[in-house]
């Protein structure tokens, strides 16, 4: 059975990852792919309600807050599945790589930031969102409104995300999204993903594992 195929989008905050997800699922279905959206996290459901307080100024402890985002992942695996394997490419903005970058960055213990989401299902593509410059964020739209989202704190995060780059062997693919034009990046994008998008994926979804 051919599915379609499972690509994520990481990245630090203000990269414009909606943005290019939006648009590359748009792009598929322009050219008749079948394709979904998921973004993490879902602040649609309870969970999500609770996590959308959290990073608006509510208070959690760091390991309830990690768990929470985690929680959130699973609720939509049954949906995530099912719509790769109906043949949709399942575009995702966020995931298991957020989840660990931002918590390992407060201090959290890195193992321990994993094993909740070992065993979701694993990313196909990845697509790493780079700034060279960290600082370049704040120059970009609402920066700075919620948690997390002070440069000092994102080059933690930053250098987290590196930590899975680095293991990736060179799997991951990095975008350099500094001063380009949303189009330019979207090709990038269609460069890395296009081909698999219209020929699917032969091999089951794997469980993620580190
Ligand atoms: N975030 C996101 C986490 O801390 N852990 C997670 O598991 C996920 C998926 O939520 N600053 C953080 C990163 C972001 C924040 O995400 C909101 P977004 O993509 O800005 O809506
Ligand atoms: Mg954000």
């Amino acid at each position: 059975m051919t599915r379609g195929p499972i690509i994520l989008f990481e990245g630090l905050d203000r990269t414009g990852k909606s943005t290019q997800t939006e648009s590359l699922v748009d792009a598929l279905r322009r050219v008749g792919i079948g394709a979904e959206l998921f973004r993490f996290p879902n602040r649609e459901t309870g969970l999500g309600k609770m996590i959308n307080a959290y990073l608006t100024g509510g208070s959690l402890n760091d390991e309830t807050a990690h768990l929470l985002f985690s929680a959130n992942r699973w609720e939509c695996k049954d949906a995530l599945v099912a719509s790769s394997e109906a043949g949709n490419a399942v575009v995702i903005d966020r995931y298991i790589f957020s989840g660990v970058a931002y918590s390992a960055a407060k201090g959290l213990e890195r193992e321990w930031c994993v094993s909740p989401d070992l065993g979701l299902p694993s990313p196909d593509i990845v697509i790493f969102f780079k700034f060279k410059d960290t600082a370049k964020a704040t120059e970009r739209g609402q920066y700075g409104e919620e948690r997390y989202e002070k440069v000092e704190f994102q080059k933690l995060v930053r250098h987290e995300f590196e930590k899975f780059e680095e293991e990736s062997s060179g799997s991951w693919n990095v975008v350099y999204v500094d001063d380009k034009p949303i189009a330019e990046v979207a090709e990038e994008v269609w460069q890395i993903v296009g081909s698999v998008c219209e020929k699917g994926i032969e091999d089951e979804i794997r469980p993620f594992q580190w």
